[in-house]
């Protein structure tokens, strides 16, 4: 009898094995921002704007079935403290809404309808609480740990339990209307606030920056580590305060079981928003997305917000379908499964370890090798030629993670030839490629910390199919399409879905006044290629082109205007203003910040700012309209005013506060939109 392999270092708990399974779950963001279209309430939304005209549990969970989703985690509290359930301890809820006569229960509804379609229900309940007048003092203790307890106690098995980050900072209070900071370390005892969890839904996992059962990816973008350690060391951090590039990779030698859960909306903002109906992810970024979360070893949980009338968005909804549909196809055929494979090491030469256990789906049977084995190699006979283009590796991680490298060849007729070369495997990795043609081909595990295993090895082929192109616009006001070369494109500049009767995309075009470009690649027009849902659909709003722009008394600053997110420009210290000459009279609907989109600190970030838009540069009237950059730390994506429609040349922001009160503002850019 071959003694089996020892697990190695921290290994994933019961609840933790449960929740890596899933893979794949969802967010619904929904409270009164849906109504006021904000992405932080301040706390003192009345209760009666909160109307969905025409709520549908079951529309919305059949979304997210169909789109493959195994739950749905819903914001039960957000921030702004409104709670979506009639709670015991407050008035600040659902009954006191009109919605369904202040008789309704979103989290009853929700929860029911995830358990009728199969799907697991999360909450998420919002540590920060902009509403109510205790927060800051030991009585919110009580009051947050009450409603954990309702939540936890009324509405059935819950599956993940979902603290946010985000604390402290001005609000409503019960009307106090003031700042209010917390020590995140100690306020809200963690410890014993966590047991309530433990006591009450012993099998739910506990996700926020620093666990204790997932950690969070480390960014609000979509993206795990191309190096993912599931392991990690928590010491000196606390949920809300963990270093973000840590978070995102791990630590290798960690001493906690502690894997990344990839919480990335599905549009822009987390919150729905009318005006981002354009914006919804396009089907590649929501397939990279897949890649940069499953196939790294973490879990994707992806958010649909319900819209004013409490159904997921129409875009929304065909965006996944497609995205399903290309994975399922994907996804259908293993070119490995008839595999032989063969190793150049096998525990104690036992069946049980062989090889060929990477071929089925059962994590339990793996193959293994000899204890002091650190690098090994695995070779496979296809049977025949195939194409494929992705290979997908797990590690038996209930034994620990071990892997540190590896490569993956094809044997061509010039040799062994590298087409996959990585760090870490764990749960599960997806390595993408070129499609390639072989019929021989090997993993070599070039560096492990313990002897390496693998469970499963398999080889899968996306299908071809016409995605939307990407869309590009140079500071001149040129606009390109890209990634379209052998299709057929169609596109209109005024927000409207192309038809067949649109212009054709020939070539670049000049939009220096802006616009929201569509560009769709239409079945109808593309016979002979596989078009997922008869149309790809890609769009991009544009502001003004700003190649006539200058920054007035200001030297240095044209990454201000050059329209590159990649460059910023920080005010001089104490200085809380920039004015941009536009070089025309515009007749202006809407005006936007960028933050600095590559930027190692979110210092300096503008939180709160005014906008004055003039004909002359000394005749500044009352300001056009204050803009609130609520989680601009987290999600540095564009933060859009709109504004009633106002004829001028010159605009002026005037920085009310910035992220940790740095005393310089840092922006990416400006944006400034024609009324429509
Ligand atoms: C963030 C929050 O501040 C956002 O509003 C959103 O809920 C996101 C999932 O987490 O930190």
């Amino acid at each position: 009898m071959v003694a089996a392999p020892v697990p190695f270092g921290p290994v994933p708990a019961p609840r933790q094995w449960q929740w890596h399974q899933l893979e794949f779950y969802g967010f619904l963001h929904f409270t009164t921002n849906t109504f006021t279209d904000k992405e932080w309430g301040f706390g003192d939304e009345p209760p009666a704007i909160f109307n969905p005209t025409d709520f549908d549990a079951d529309a919305i969970v059949a979304v997210a079935r169909e789109a493959g989703m195994r739950g749905l985690i819903l914001t039960c509290k957000h921030h702004d403290g409104f709670c979506l359930w009639p709670s015991a301890y407050t008035e600040h809820s659902v009954k006191n809404s009109p919605w369904r006569d202040g008789q309704g229960d979103v989290v009853r509804e929700i929860s029911d309808a995830c358990r009728r379609q199969g799907l697991l229900f999360g909450v998420y309940l919002s540590p920060w609480d902009r509403n109510h007048g205790d927060y800051g003092t030991p009585a919110y203790l009580d009051y947050y740990r009450a409603q954990l307890r309702e939540l936890l106690t009324n509405y059935g098995p819950i599956f993940e339990v979902w603290h946010d980050g985000a604390n402290g900072g001005d609000g409503w209070y019960g009307g106090a209307n003031e700042k209010r900071t917390i020590d995140k370390f100690t306020y809200y005892d963690w410890e014993n606030t966590w047991a309530i969890v433990r006591e009450l839904q012993p099998q739910a996992v506990i996700f926020s920056d620093a666990g204790p059962d997932i950690r969070w990816v480390g960014n609000e973008s979509g993206k795990g580590g191309e190096t993912t350690w599931l392991t990690l060391d928590t010491t000196g951090w606390c949920p809300g305060f963990a270093d973000t590039k840590q978070l995102n990779t791990g630590h290798e030698d960690g001493p906690l079981w502690l894997p990344p859960e990839v919480d990335v909306s599905i549009r822009p903002g987390w919150f729905y928003h009318a005006r981002e109906d354009s914006q919804v992810h396009s089907v590649r970024r929501l397939i990279d997305i897949y890649y940069q979360s499953v196939g790294r070893s973490g879990s994707l949980h992806l958010n649909l917000p319900p819209d004013r009338r409490g159904h997921i968005h129409e875009v929304d909804a065909s965006r996944l379908q497609t995205v399903r549909h290309i994975l399922d196809q994907t996804f259908a055929r293993d070119f490995a499964a008839e595999a032989t494979v063969s190793a150049c090491n096998t525990r104690g030469n036992a069946s049980l370890y062989a090889p060929s256990q990477v071929l089925n789906q059962d994590p339990n049977r793996y193959w293994a090798t000899d204890d002091e084995v650190r690098s090994a190699a695995l070779e496979l006979d296809l049977g025949a030629e195939y194409t494929f283009d992705q290979v997908l590796l797990q590690e038996p991680v209930r034994l620990g993670q071990r892997v540190r490298e590896w490569a993956f060849e094809v044997e061509t007729k010039d040799g062994w030839q590298e087409v996959a070369h990585a760090t870490t495997i764990g749960y599960k990795r997806l390595a993408r490629f070129a499609p390639t043609t072989a019929r021989r081909v090997r993993l070599r595990i070039l560096d492990a910390k313990a002897c390496p295993l693998l469970s499963r090895l398999a080889l899968f082929l996306a299908p071809t199919f016409a995605v939307e192109p990407t869309i590009r616009r140079a500071p001149d006001g040129t606009v390109r399409f890209e990634g379209c070369d052998e299709v057929r494109v169609r596109c209109t500049v005024d927000g409207s879905e192309p038809t067949v009767a649109s212009a054709l995309y020939t070539g670049p075009f000049s939009l220096p006044a802006g616009g929201v470009v569509t560009a769709s690649v239409l079945a109808a027009d593309n016979v002979g290629i596989y078009v997922p849902g008869d149309r790809a659909t890609a769009r991009a709003a544009y502001g003004l082109a700003k190649s006539g722009w200058s920054v007035p008394g200001v030297t240095g600053a044209e990454a201000l205007i050059d329209d590159n997110p990649a460059t910023s420009w920080r005010t001089a210290t104490g200085v809380r203003e920039v004015c941009v000459d536009l070089g025309e009279e515009v007749c202006i609907g809407a005006l936007a910040y960028l933050p600095p989109m590559v930027s190692r600190s979110s210092d300096g970030f503008v939180q709160v700012c005014r906008w004055y838009v003039a004909a002359t540069p000394d005749a500044w009237g009352e300001p056009v309209g204050e803009l609130r950059c609520d989680n601009v730390v987290n999600n540095p994506v564009e933060q859009r005013l709109d504004i009633a429609p106002v004829t001028g040349r010159y605009v002026r922001v005037e920085v009310l506060d910035t992220v940790n009160s740095a005393p310089q503002a840092a922006f990416g850019g400006i944006n400034v939109y024609r009324a429509q």
